[in-house]
């Protein structure tokens, strides 16, 4: 499958969710031209016994299931024999939180990902030794790991060559330096009564640069000043 495409394979549960949201959009786009890859693998037939057994009962009680080791690390091995290098990332909310640092970092490591989405209350504690990193999306808790994973794929793709029409918008966008966007505005110059801010009709593009930066640093003292802190 070495053909230069950024591959994202997924280990799930349910390999079925990864249809719909990639058919159509950039990254929809960015598959049909083969400048990225997404292959879920189906965990289940990496089961236990006759039922193919991937979850059972936690160790000193409590509620919920947890996932075996076992079925997790024969998927692991059988999708790294097949495509060797890939970046193991076990998505989960006691990981990493995700920013778009690290989705520049992870979109140069060819030839690709292989995400591992959880289900049930998570996975047995010994999984974490068969992974290069763990990830988190947010604090919050979902129910599997699958739209954590398509979360990162999406982000990941987008900065591939080839996929976003206009490179430079990249520089541009949130979190490209720590600050969030400027204000954008577009049709109509006046809409239930306010207008666009006179300086981005003014075609003086030094003034309308300066405009946009003192805008985006506002934004993000009022916002998100914890991102200020960030770049320090
Ligand atoms: C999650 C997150 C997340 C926890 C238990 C799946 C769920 C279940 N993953 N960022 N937030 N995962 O909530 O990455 O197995």
């Amino acid at each position: 499958m070495a053909s230069g495409a950024m591959e994202f394979h997924i280990i799930t549960l349910f390999p079925e969710m990864f249809e719909s949201p990639f058919r159509g959009g950039m990254t929809g786009r960015a598959i049909e031209q083969g400048i990225i890859i997404v292959k879920p693998h189906h965990l289940r037939p990496f089961g236990l016994g006759n039922y193919k057994q991937v979850d059972d009962q936690p160790y000193g009680g409590g509620s919920g299931m947890v996932m075996r080791p076992e079925p997790i690390a024969a998927a692991l091995d059988a999708v790294m024999s097949e495509h060797p290098g890939l970046w193991r990332i076990l998505m989960t909310p006691q990981g990493t939180p995700l920013m778009q640092e690290k989705v520049r970092e992870l979109a140069g490591r060819k030839p690709g990902l292989l995400l591992l989405a959880g289900r049930y209350e998570g996975v047995d504690e010994r999984v974490r030794a068969m992974v290069d990193e763990e990830i988190s999306i947010g604090d919050y808790v979902l129910s599997g790991g699958e739209l954590p994973a398509m979360v990162l794929i999406e982000a990941v793709a987008r900065l591939q060559p080839g996929v976003l029409g206009n490179p430079a918008s990249i520089e541009e966008e949130s979190f490209s330096a720590d600050l969030l966007e400027y204000p954008q505005y577009t049709r109509p110059e006046e809409f239930r009564g306010v207008r666009v801010p006179e300086i981005l009709l003014s075609g003086d593009h030094g003034k309308i640069r300066t405009w946009r930066e003192n805008q985006a640093r506002r934004r993000t003292e009022e916002r998100r000043p914890d991102l200020l802190k960030r770049g320090k």
